[in-house]
């Protein structure tokens, strides 16, 4: 059975929501990242970035066990195994890739930061939080475009390009973001977290996640000295 080594963030989130797609059986192995637990020996040696989601596949190609980072890598990897969730008409397929390097590229590394420094920073930098703020908003009008066009971001076909990019566009409050603005990823939105087996990824540990503000230990192994000594 495939071991997920993860946390419920919006990284997580894809490879349990394509798990669940796919009804590939799995098993969950929680790596508590405000405890520290992404800096354990055994999950390094899975994954040199000490990031989760991770995944441990002991039938792994050939039959041979495979260890995997990267929740781009993963869902590829997934999809190929699962034989769905990325389209087979080639033209489709790298439309498939390209917007899941653009959710790895930038929605993911841009939302990410905008978070950081709107919600978690000691200071509030104007100068920081207005440029991901603006790249926030760049990025929703980029997928408005693409999805006023198309039911879905690699054409008219579900896959792993939606599955990377829906757990960074929910609870969009959180960024500042109106979807009213954005009817079609509004549209795209809703439609995708009416499926069952994204509802049933999204609340894989969902009770371990995070209430209220960040407590200082965690701030510490997140943010401080513990995320950058090096290994
Ligand atoms: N590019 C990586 C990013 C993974 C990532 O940033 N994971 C976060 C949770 S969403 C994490 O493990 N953070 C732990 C830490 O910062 O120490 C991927 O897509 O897998």
């Amino acid at each position: 059975m495939i071991e997920v080594w993860t946390w419920p963030t919006p990284n997580g989130h894809k490879v349990h929501i394509a798990l669940e797609e796919l009804g590939l059986p799995y098993k969950v192995i929680p790596v508590n990242i405000g405890a520290g637990e992404q800096f354990k020996p055994e999950f390094l040696a899975i994954t040199p970035n000490h990031r989760i989601p991770a995944i441990v596949d002991p039938d792994g190609p050939d039959g041979v066990p495979l260890a995997l980072f990267e929740s781009g890598a993963i869902l590829i990897y997934l999809a190929e195994k699962g034989g769905a969730l990325m389209p087979s008409d080639p033209a489709q397929r790298l439309s498939c890739l390209q917007w899941l390097m653009f959710q790895m590229g930038g929605v993911g590394p841009m939302f990410g930061q905008y978070n950081h420094f709107a919600a978690y920073a000691p200071e509030k930098l104007p100068y920081v939080i207005e440029r991901y703020g603006n790249e926030v908003q760049r990025l929703h009008r980029v997928l408005e475009k693409r999805l006023a066009g198309n039911a879905y971001l690699a054409g008219s076909e579900y896959s792993i390009a939606d599955i990377a990019t829906f757990p960074w566009v929910r609870n969009p409050e959180r960024r500042g973001i109106d979807l009213a603005s954005y009817p079609s990823v509004a549209r795209w939105h809703d439609e995708i977290a009416s499926r069952p087996a994204v509802q049933r990824g999204v609340a894989v540990l969902a009770d371990h996640q995070l209430q209220g503000p960040m407590s200082d230990a965690e701030r510490e192994v997140m943010f401080g000295k513990t995320q950058f000594t090096a290994r």
